[in-house]
């Protein structure tokens, strides 16, 4: 044990089982879908997205390279092989040995749409928290909520997401669109934005043709300073979903705040 080295991965992260990656992909489609109902979404999603049409729309985004594959994850340290600054502490350290096998359950309080990327914003839990290595941040989390119960909509890999979209139209859980405009003082009522580590946390659920996925953490971080940014939290427009609330903070950076958190099934390890 006297000369053991750890490898060192691409990097660590949250890897979901295949059957929560699939239903995560199917529920941020179902919500982006869902946002494209309300107009000044549409309007603006259009302008980039240049789709004819909704189906053209809901394509945008793709999963980039280094994502491809059918497991999504939310990266808690990027190592680069040993490359960044205090990978090998990390990787040595006593929480990410004792971590690596173990699943954990992740919570999803939102989605980020910009021209660039499409992520699931997940909060973290302070066990979570102790693996969490990543740059800069402040911390934007929700209030709690009740796990979903979408776990019912997860299908068959084998089904067509567009057939899968279809049924989770007809049921009950699927949120029909009459957005309203709210005040932001509505919003801050239901959703209590806090401070600290942890909020660049994400899952990226898909990016725009030749964006990289290290782009959503950073249009995570860029939403959160509007968060933070008292002037212009005040003045963006919010929409009132039934399922949740729909903010834009300008230059096509939108937020959907969702009122009920998902929990998702995932395995702590490395990506070699
Ligand atoms: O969506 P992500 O967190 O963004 O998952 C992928 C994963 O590593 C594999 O590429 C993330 N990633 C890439 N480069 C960096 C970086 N410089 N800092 C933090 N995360 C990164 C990317």
């Amino acid at each position: 044990f006297q000369h053991w080295e750890p490898i060192i991965p691409l990097y660590f992260g949250w890897f979901l089982n295949e059957a929560d990656s699939h239903m995560l992909k199917l529920v941020g489609m179902a919500y982006l879908e869902e946002c494209l109902r309300v107009p000044e979404f549409a309007k603006d999603f259009h302008s980039f997205a240049h789709a004819s049409d909704i189906r053209g729309m809901l394509d945008y985004y793709l999963m980039p390279e280094s994502c491809k594959g059918r497991m999504l994850h939310c990266t808690s340290k990027f190592c680069s092989f040993g490359d960044v600054p205090g990978s090998f502490e990390y990787t040595s350290s006593k929480n990410v040995l004792e971590g690596c096998g173990q699943c954990y359950k992740l919570c999803i309080v939102g989605f980020v749409m910009t021209p660039r990327t499409f992520g699931a914003r997940v909060k973290l839990d302070a066990e979570e928290l102790k693996l969490w290595d990543q740059e800069s941040e402040s911390q934007l989390s929700t209030s709690p909520g009740v796990s979903s119960g979408v776990r019912h909509l997860v299908h068959s890999s084998t089904h067509q997401n567009l057939t899968v979209i279809n049924s989770m139209r007809e049921s009950p859980w699927y949120p029909h669109c009459h957005a309203t405009l709210v005040s932001s003082e509505e919003l801050e009522q239901s959703f209590q934005p806090t401070k600290g580590k942890g909020s660049r946390a994400h899952i990226t659920l898909g990016c725009a043709e030749g964006i990289a996925a290290v782009t959503t953490g950073y249009d995570l971080l860029d939403v959160i300073e509007c968060e933070e940014t008292p002037d212009i939290a005040s003045r963006c427009r919010t929409f009132s979903l039934p399922r949740g609330w729909l903010r834009d903070y300008g230059k096509s950076r939108w937020v959907l705040y969702m009122c009920r958190e998902i929990t998702v099934s995932s395995l702590f390890t490395g990506y070699y």
